[in-house]
């Protein structure tokens, strides 16, 4: 038995997935861990799927409901949706057969804002019956030193009935000490959360439970979900280009310093590369209080031009979560991994005053931004963080190639097809031709400045579209013709483009 797990009472109740699945009962509501491809359960999802197809052939029922910290991997969110066996599932996803499966009428999915997802739980709006949580290490006196991510490890093991722990020798243990551990009050006796910057520690670096709830120890060693990123093309290098430009015109105003740029950035090829342009840039002492640490952050940090990365999770190619490994010492110097609640807290956020950079699926004229569907029905990911740091950042901005599916698609449209992030809190728009800075600016003013930063092939049919809604309702605040509103959308479901 691995030496990983040092408390006596817990050695006892090692066993293997297969028997720990047992105690998982059919309709019962799993609060797992895993966030971003990190720190999620590695074996108990296989167990869990292979017990459902036994079950389902035999003609017995067994599905479940799934809470995450955030998406998890093939291994993980995939073996199960393939297996049939989640029945309603929370926050957020990314994984291609669970997605087809939401999509598909199988699984219920609710998204949710990633700091409140938690709260669902502790303020009993859902049920929980077991979590399912992997470790780094659980010591002798039963303290869990967390892995690759923290997510809602600490309440769902905090409000379920019984507790399984995978302990994964894959992940490093030096990664203890990088984690601040924190419990946000019960209402009504909250108090403020004491962060005021980025590196502030408030918490243990361990997670205290109830032990005497564990049911099961499961050992592993597993590698997390780590995808390459794609390489920097010419599109994310333009649009990073003119997010520097945005930044530096904030220096010029008098709003930024180059040693004061505390960044949230998104998951995602894009917010990647643009963490690759900061690296020649003026900025220094960059900050970030973000929830997922990418391999852009990593070399900022090796670059020494970041000194402080907050997030949940960690979400690094194969090459990056490697270097992780080696050296987790030197980085817990820089990085600290958080409970959700606190990575991504609204009060926090607002406090500490930060650029939050997300991807989105489209922009509508007005600057009302979707980042979940496609064509208004088909469930992509889900909002994740982006609205827990959209609605309080200091500046707020999205980023996205203008064009999608070789040009078939246009991101800025006439009226989103759905929308998470309202025109009262996108602030600048970013795509490869420049930024639209939206501030200050009243709806039909806005206009033109979305459509310059639309693809020259779209812009003479959005121009078209908003001189039509001009004459639909003339005079009026927020223009639309919503007879062809939609227009873009229906072209691209009935011709295969917005073009039409
Ligand atoms: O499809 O993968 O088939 O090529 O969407 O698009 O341009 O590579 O951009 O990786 O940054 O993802 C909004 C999905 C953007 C992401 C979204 C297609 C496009 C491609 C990916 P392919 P890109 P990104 C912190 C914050 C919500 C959650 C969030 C996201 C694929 O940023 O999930 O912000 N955001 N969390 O072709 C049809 C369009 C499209 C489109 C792009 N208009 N129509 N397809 N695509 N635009 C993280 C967490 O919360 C955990």
């Amino acid at each position: 038995m691995s030496d990983r797990i040092a408390h006596a009472g817990l050695r006892g109740k090692v066993m293997t997935a297969d028997e720990a699945a047992q105690f998982i009962n059919h309709g019962d509501a799993l609060g797992i861990s895993g966030f971003t491809g990190a720190g999620y359960p590695k074996a108990l999802p296989t167990a869990l799927a292979n017990r459902g197809k036994e079950l389902h052939a035999k003609g017995e029922e067994f599905a479940v409901d799934i809470y995450t910290g955030a998406s998890t991997a093939p291994d993980c969110d995939g073996v199960m949706a393939e297996a049939d066996i989640i029945r309603y599932r929370m926050p957020y996803q990314g994984d291609p057969a669970l997605r087809k499966s939401i999509n598909s009428g199988k699984a219920k999915y609710q998204d949710i804002h990633l700091s409140h997802s938690a709260l669902y739980i502790e303020q009993g709006f859902l049920p929980i019956d077991a979590a399912i949580v992997e470790v780094t290490r659980i010591t002798e006196d039963g303290h869990l030193v967390p892995s690759s991510s923290v997510g809602n490890n600490v309440e769902w093991m905090d409000n379920a009935d019984k507790i399984i722990i995978e302990v994964n020798s894959w992940q490093s243990e030096e990664l203890e000490g990088m984690h601040d551990i924190y419990r946000i009050q019960h209402l009504p006796n909250r108090t403020p959360v004491p962060i005021n910057a980025p590196g502030d520690r408030i918490g243990t670096p361990y997670i205290d439970i109830n032990l005497d709830k564990v049911v099961a120890v499961v050992e592993t060693n597993a590698p997390d979900r780590n995808s390459p990123f794609k390489p920097l093309d010419e599109t994310s290098k333009a649009i990073a280009g003119h997010f520097l430009d945005f930044l530096e015109g904030e220096v010029r105003a008098g709003r930024l310093a180059y040693d004061q740029y505390i960044m949230q950035s998104g998951v995602g090829n894009v917010p990647n590369a643009v963490m690759a342009g900061l690296l020649d840039s003026k900025f220094e002492n960059i900050k970030a209080y973000t929830e997922v640490i990418q391999d852009g952050m990593i070399d900022l940090i090796d670059a020494g031009k970041m000194t402080v990365a907050s997030a949940t999770s960690f979400s690094l190619s194969p090459e990056a979560a490697e270097r992780m490994n080696n050296e987790a010492a030197r980085y817990r110097e820089n990085i600290i991994l958080r409970p959700q609640q606190i990575s991504n807290h609204p009060e926090v956020v607002r406090r500490v005053g930060l650029i939050a950079t997300n991807g989105m699926i489209e922009a509508d004229i007005y600057g009302n931004v979707n980042s979940t569907h496609i064509n208004g029905s088909r469930m992509m990911n889900g909002i994740g963080g982006s609205g827990d740091f959209t609605r309080n950042a200091f500046v707020s901005s999205f980023i996205s190639p203008s064009l999608a599916k070789d040009g078939a698609i246009s991101t800025i449209v006439p009226f989103a097809s759905h929308i998470d992030h309202t025109e009262h809190d996108a602030m600048v728009i970013i795509t490869e031709r420049g930024f639209a800075d939206l501030r200050g600016l009243a709806p039909r003013d806005r206009v033109a400045k979305l459509i310059s930063v639309a693809h020259p092939e779209y812009q003479p049919l959005l121009e078209e579209y908003y001189e039509r809604a001009l004459k639909t309702a003339p005079g009026m605040s927020t223009p639309h013709d919503l007879r062809t509103a939609f227009d873009f959308h229906v072209n691209m479901i009935e011709k295969g483009s917005m073009k039409g």
